[in-house]
C-alpha cells in the first residue's frame, strides 16, 4: 500500500498519450536526478530536511506495507473500515457512470471497495510517478473490472498536471487521495495540491482522506512501534542514498526519531546523528554534529474543521464526511468548483 504520490522515480518514464495541446510527457515527467539535487541541497540547508517522497524506493514501499499492517498503526486499517462500512454512502455521493482519478496508484484495496460498490464506473485514473508500478496495479484491476476502462497515467502530480479529457457520456469525474498523504505536505503544498485538484476535477468532486487529531500518546506510538519498522524505514532513506548516490552514510551512527510537535499539529520524523561524524555525498562533504538531525518527514494531524477549512480556501465546497467511531481517521466529500 505504497503512498504512490511519493513512489520515487527510478528512471525517464513515458507518460500515457493525452489529448492535451501541449505534449504531456514533458509537463508530467519526474527527473531523474532529483533525489540526489535534493539531498545535496538539504544537507546543505539549515536545518537539514529531505522530502519524504523519497522514502519510497523498492524497499521503502515494501516496509510502508509492513507499516500499514502494524497493530499501532492505525491509519490504514481505520480509512478501509470506514471505506468499508460507509461503501453504499460514498457510491451514492459519487453517482453513475462516475471516472475516478487516484492521486498515486497505491493501495488497490481501497479503491477496489469504491468499485464495486459504485454504479457502473466508466473509467480509472490512477496517477503514478513509477510507471513500472502503475502498469503492474493497472493490469491487475483491468482484468478483474472488464467493463471499466483503466488509464494509468505516469505523472508526479504534486506538479502540475495534465489528464485525459472525461470520456464522452461518462458521469461525473471525481478524485480519490486516502491515506492522508496529505499531511504529508507542507501547509503550502498541501494547498497547492488541492488547487490543482480543484482545476482538474472541475464540476466533479474529490474524495480526501485525513487522519485526525488525537491522543498524543497514539500518536507517538503509531511511529515508534514496537519492532521497529517505521525506524527501518526512516533509516532506508539513507540507505537508499548510499546504494544510488554512492553516499557514505554509517547507518550504525543516526538513529530514528519520531516525536509529536504540539503547536504544529504533526509528527516530525528525523535521523539524528549519533556521534560527530562526515559524510560524503557526490563530491562534498557534509559534517553532523552529535544530535544534530536530517529532517526526513512531517505528518500533519487534522481537526474535521481544519480540514475543510483547507479545502475551502482551495476553492472547494466541503459535503459530508465519514469517520470510525472513536474519530481516528476521516474520509471528506469536497465539491470541486464547476
Ligand atoms: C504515507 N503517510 C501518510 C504516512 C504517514 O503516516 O504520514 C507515512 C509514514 N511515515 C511513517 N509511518 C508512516
Amino acid at each position: 500500500m505504497t503512498p504512490a504520490s511519493f513512489a520515487a522515480p527510478r528512471q525517464r518514464l513515458q507518460v500515457v498519450p493525452t489529448d492535451a495541446p501541449a505534449p504531456a510527457e514533458s509537463a508530467n515527467q519526474p527527473d531523474v536526478t532529483a533525489f540526489g539535487q535534493d539531498l545535496v541541497a538539504g544537507l546543505s540547508a539549515t536545518p537539514r530536511s529531505i522530502s519524504p517522497k523519497y522514502f519510497y524506493d523498492a524497499e521503502g514501499s515494501a516496509l510502508f506495507d509492513r507499516i500499514c499492517e502494524l497493530p499501532e498503526y492505525y491509519p490504514t486499517r481505520t480509512e478501509v473500515a470506514i471505506l468499508r462500512d460507509q461503501a453504499a454512502h460514498i457510491a451514492e455521493a459519487i453517482g453513475p457512470r462516475a471516472e475516478i482519478v487516484e492521486f498515486g496508484a497505491g493501495s488497490l484495496m481501497k479503491i477496489r471497495l469504491l468499485l464495486d460498490a459504485m454504479d457502473r464506473p466508466s473509467r480509472y485514473l490512477p496517477i503514478d510517478i513509477s510507471g513500472e508500478h502503475l502498469g503492474q496495479a493497472a493490469a491487475r484491476l483491468q482484468q478483474d473490472y472488464a467493463g471499466l476502462e483503466v488509464v494509468p497515467v505516469v505523472a508526479d502530480y504534486t506538479q502540475d498536471l495534465i489528464l485525459p479529457r472525461p470520456a464522452k457520456g461518462a458521469g461525473r469525474r471525481v478524485g480519490f487521495f486516502p491515506g492522508s498523504t496529505i499531511g504529508n505536505f507542507t501547509p503550502p503544498q498541501a494547498l497547492h495540491f488541492l488547487r490543482m485538484a480543484a482545476r482538474v476535477l472541475r464540476g466533479g468532486a474529490l474524495l480526501l482522506g485525513a487522519d485526525l487529531f488525537k491522543d498524543p500518546a497514539l500518536l507517538h506510538a503509531a511511529y515508534n512501534d514496537a519492532q521497529g519498522v517505521t525506524a527501518a524505514f526512516n533509516l532506508n532513506l539513507l540507505a537508499r542514498a548510499n546504494r544510488e548516490l554512492g553516499a557514505d552514510f554509517d547507518l550504525e551512527q543516526f538513529a530514528h526519531s519520531a516525536f509529536y510537535n504540539a503547536p504544529m499539529r504533526r509528527i516530525e520524523m528525523h535521523l539524528v546523528s549519533l556521534k560527530d561524524q562526515r559524510v560524503h555525498l557526490g563530491g562534498r562533504e557534509f559534517a553532523f554534529a552529535e544530535g544534530e538531525s536530517l529532517h526526513t518527514e512531517n505528518s500533519h494531524k487534522f481537526t474535521v474543521e481544519s480540514l475543510r477549512a483547507l479545502a475551502i480556501e482551495a476553492g472547494f465546497t466541503p459535503g459530508r464526511v465519514w469517520t470510525d467511531p472513536g474519530r481516528l481517521f476521516s474520509l471528506h466529500w469536497l465539491q470541486a468548483p464547476s
